[in-house]
Order: C-alpha cells, then structure tokens, then sequence
C-alpha cells in the first residue's frame, strides 16, 4: 500500500522537484564526476593501467577498475532497473544526495553501488603520476592557511586514511568554502552525508583491494606512495569550481 505522503513524494520527484545545492551543481557540471544516467556505464581509465608503477601496480589496476568497479556500476543499473522513474533519470550525484527518497528495498544497493561508482570514477581522475609535484595556486595558499603547510596537510590526511576502520576513504573537501579533512565508512561520499555537503576534491581509496597485492597489510607504505600519484591540477581545478560556485 502507497501512502498518500509517499505519493505525493514521487510525484513531486517526477516533477523535478527535488533540489541540487548550487554549488554542487556548478562544482560537478565543470568536473563531472561519472556521466550521464541509467544505465551507467564503466568508465575507461584516463590513462594505460601500468601509468601509475611502481606506487600502484598494474594487476592492481586491472583488478581495481575491471572487477571491483564494475561490479558496483552492475549492481547499480540492478537496483535502479528495480527503482524505476524518477530514480532512472537521475545523474549518480544526484542518487546520492537523495538517497532518503530512494524505495527502502533498493536503498542500501543504490548507497553501496552508486557510492562505488561515483568514488571511482572520482578517484581514477584524481591520480596521475606528478614527479613530486604539489598543489599550487589557490590551493597552495589555502592549504597553508588552513593546515599550516603542504607537510603537514599530508601528515594530517595520511594520518586520517590510517586511522579508518576497515574499508572506506580518506577525503579533502570543499565545506562552506573551507578545506576539511574528512573520512567515509564503506563507499559513502561527503556528499551522501547526512548533514554535510563538502565538495570531495581529493579522495584515498582505503579498501584493501587498492592495496593488498603491493603492500599487503602496510596501508601506511600504501598511503606513503600515494602523494607520489595525486594529479594536482585536477585536484585545483575542482577547488577553483568549488570556490567560486
Ligand atoms: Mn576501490
């Protein structure tokens, strides 16, 4: 039985009701993060598979975006094959900000799934190998200010991707124009969290299945590795989005 709140809930989604924050939209439709809608598709790595060697080695990569990415965009269309209008028409970002609308039974799927996707595609964007390079720019001085210096943003990012209980992520976001640190359980976003809105702008796989073959149970080397594979000006364009969305 379909209650009469429940009703006037869908149809008000029907109706392209439900609302994005501008700044969101301004952030994501200059750096999208995973295109387009039902169904989603795999996106192809932006570079070889063996880019990233000896920090993150090919197999891993293989293993990484072939297998584990999508297996999430698969149980994605899956659960949204169940869901049905309006949910079909929705870009990820859009799911995953409106997760409470979506029907209870294929919920926790769209949260798991969609999250896996839009981390990913987010995340294969993020890396490039940088000669050392660090953030310049905007970012540069607003890293200074908030953290003190480039070190010790690293220290205190790092340690944050350390310290996360089993599988999730480390993330440095865009809050009310603020830098902040942050970390998700599973494959939650700052977006998808309840009463925060951070515009992810760097993001640290912290699964095990992004690291185990190279570094086994040394997530700290794995982390070490990473600042050798952050594509910063990527990373800039998205705090340049952020602050002036
Ligand atoms: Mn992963």
């Amino acid at each position: 039985m379909i209650t009469r709140r429940k009703a006037l809930k869908t149809a008000a989604l029907a109706a392209g009701a439900f609302t994005l924050a501008p700044s969101l939209l301004k952030a994501q439709a200059v750096s999208p993060a995973a295109g387009g809608t039902y169904p989603f598709k795999l996106p192809e790595l932006p570079y070889g598979y063996d880019a990233l060697e000896p920090y993150i080695d090919t197999l891993t990569m293989h293993l990484h975006h072939d297998k584990h990415h999508a297996a999430y965009v698969e149980n994605l269309n899956k659960a949204l094959a169940e869901a049905g209008d309006p949910f079909q028409k929705m870009t990820v970002e859009e799911l995953l900000l409106h997760l409470n609308e979506v029907p209870e039974k294929v919920r926790t799927a769209v949260r798991n799934n969609g999250g896996g996707h839009y981390n990913h595609s987010l995340f294969w964007q993020m890396l490039k190998k940088n000669e050392g390079g660090q953030p310049t720019g905007e970012l540069a001085s607003a890293m200074t200010q908030t953290f003190g210096s480039y070190p010790e943003f690293q220290q205190k990012f790092s340690s944050a991707a350390a310290t996360v209980f089993g599988s999730g992520w480390a993330w440095l976001g865009v809050d009310d124009k603020n830098l902040k640190i942050s970390t998700t359980p599973n494959q939650d976003n700052p977006i998808s969290k309840p009463g925060e809105k951070a515009i992810p702008l760097l993001g640290l796989d912290v699964w095990e299945h992004s690291y185990y073959l190279k570094y086994q149970n040394r997530r700290p080397e794995y982390i070490k590795a990473f600042w050798n594979v952050v594509n910063w000006d990527y990373v800039g364009q998205r705090y340049r989005n952020a602050m002036t969305a």
